[in-house]
């Protein structure tokens, strides 16, 4: 493993910030299959295109040591459909955007701008507890990586959680943005979902 090497070289560096993510991410290696526990991250890390998804970003700490006071998710182009989860203790503010091209939404209503940014305002969420912000999404129907950019605001300081892999290895990056994978649409899901229409 060369994690613990690199975990060294940014203590030495004075990245205090990193002793957060080193206690979580020991614990992550532990559970291989579940996505890390560091960070901020999707805490479902796989769906199928075209589905529909509740995304919950997993707040894992806060800003070196520093409490969380608020989270601002970026929704990838391609995700039309978005509705917040509103939280206790947080309030909600959400950023659209005009569509270049309007859709049909349910119904056969007129979609003509998206939902281009949410954030929460509030907590504070202490450095030493986690929580999850909620958002109903209608995923694309193509398969691949989705990125949703975010920035976690603290008492002190703020993190920009949007680092994505440029042909290299996704470990490495020392700010990830939160992730999900989609995979092939689940073919007895859709047929359920047509016998109910
Ligand atoms: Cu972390």
């Amino acid at each position: 493993m060369v994690v613990p090497t690199i975990k060294y070289k940014l203590l030495r560096r004075g990245m205090s910030f990193i002793r957060n993510c080193s206690r979580i991410s020991a614990g992550a290696a532990l559970v291989a299959t579940s996505p890390a526990w560091g960070h901020v991250v999707l805490s479902q890390a796989q769906a199928p295109a075209g589905s529909y998804y509740t995304a919950y970003f997993r707040v894992g700490h806060g800003c070196a040591g520093s409490a969380t006071t608020a989270l601002r998710i970026e929704v990838p182009p391609d995700v039309v459909t978005v509705r917040p989860q509103p939280k206790p203790g947080w309030s909600l503010n959400i950023e659209h955007q005009p569509l270049a091209s309007p859709i049909k939404g349910e119904g056969g209503r007129l979609i003509t701008e998206r939902v281009s940014a949410i954030t929460w305002t509030g907590g504070p969420l202490p450095d030493d507890e986690w929580d999850e912000f909620g958002m109903s999404t209608k995923l694309p129907d193509h398969t691949g990586v989705l990125y949703f950019p975010a920035v976690q605001i603290c008492v002190q300081g703020s993190e920009r959680w949007a680092d994505t892999p440029s042909g290299g290895a996704p470990a490495h990056l020392s700010h990830p943005a939160p992730t999900v994978t989609l995979g092939p649409p689940a073919a007895a899901a859709d047929s359920m979902a047509n016998m109910k229409m």
